[in-house]
């Protein structure tokens, strides 16, 4: 029932709306690494060194044709409308690669964009194969703040609130385009790497019983049981999306995104989670996101080496 795991949909999607973009935190530039990603051979390797069949348009876009004349703040949001046409359109780019039985790989961009990954792989796979797809969240970070919740009112701190419909809102041209069939239920979704969660983060992650391996937990087993338990949760044969943000992994090696936390995974922690969900044969689609360039010039290569890295660990690359 799984897509034919050689044959690829990827979008790229230069977008950095979701983050803080105001005088006192300017953050530009995550638009600029599917770029990046692609001039340091992503494409070329997946072709040649994966034998992959990769459909892609060639473009890394932007969608300024979007952008609407006035967005202001609404329920706290920053730039609401412009980060919901955004991932309406990602939504329905991913959807038509799912949809054609494709794995699709998504590169970001700021995550809020996996408001759009996740909705049109969740919308396809119900069509398609009547299954609900289950997540799996690799990040320092939850992302699961409500508007009301989050402090910082950038939506990329909130994507899975609004995929779980624990946020939800009436206006079209505000996420109100999100219907049932785009939802993720909050039972199938684990998270991986988390160390900086907001207050109204943990209440959520309590209250709704939301499966969360933290660093303290991958400290206390080690990675391989912690993968156990979280492919274990999901159960065999469930269609999985993993949804990668590179801050997961410590600075160290990644220090090049906006939100960096130290102590956070090694490299080989984070190349093994792919690999292992690589090894379940039911990878429907992953996004690398919160890869910026323009941060931390000297660990930019390294950064968009620890990105490519991860790519080719979930689509296989690494298992004998
Ligand atoms: B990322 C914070 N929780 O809501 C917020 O990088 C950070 O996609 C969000 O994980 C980080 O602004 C979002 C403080
Ligand atoms: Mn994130
Ligand atoms: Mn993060
Ligand atoms: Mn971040």
């Amino acid at each position: 029932f799984l897509p034919n795991r050689h044959d690829l949909g990827v979008v790229a999607v230069g977008f950095s709306g979701g983050q803080a973009r105001t005088n006192s935190c300017p953050k530009p530039g995550v638009d600029a690494a599917p770029m990046a990603l692609i001039e340091a051979g992503l494409i070329k390797q997946l072709e040649e060194d994966l034998e992959k069949k990769v459909t892609y348009d060639g473009k890394v876009h932007a969608y300024s044709e979007l952008l609407p004349t006035e967005d202001p703040d609404y329920r706290g949001m920053k730039r609401p409308k412009f980060a919901s046409a955004v991932t309406k359109e990602v939504s329905e780019q991913v959807y038509t690669h799912a949809k054609a039985g494709k794995l699709v790989v998504t590169l970001g961009g700021d995550h809020s964009i996996a408001i759009g990954t996740v909705s049109g792989t969740a919308k396809a796979i119900r069509e398609r194969l009547g299954r609900e797809i289950a997540v799996i969240w690799v990040d320092a970070h939850a992302d699961i703040n409500t508007p009301e919740t989050s402090d910082s009112g950038n939506i990329h701190g909130m994507p899975v609130a609004f995929l779980t419909g624990l946020a939800t809102e009436d206006r079209e041209d505000v996420f109100g385009w999100l219907k049932p069939e785009h939802r993720l239920s909050t039972k199938k979704l684990v998270y991986i790497g988390l160390r900086d969660i907001d207050k109204g983060e943990k209440k959520i992650l309590r209250e709704h019983g939301i499966k969360a391996f933290s660093m303290h937990d991958v400290d206390r087993h080690g990675i391989g049981k912690i993968m156990d338990m979280a492919l274990g949760w999901i159960g065999s044969d469930t269609p999985i999306h993993l949804s990668f943000d590179i801050d997961a992994l410590d600075p160290i090696y990644a220090p090049s995104t906006g939100t960096a936390v130290r102590g956070g995974l090694t490299l080989r922690e984070g190349d093994f989670i792919c690999e292992c969900v690589a090894e379940t044969g039911s990878l429907i689609a992953l996004d690398l996101v919160e890869v910026n360039p323009s941060l931390d010039e000297q660990g930019a290569s390294d950064t968009v080496r620890a990105g490519l890295s991860i790519v080719r660990c979930a689509l296989g690359d690494t298992l004998l």
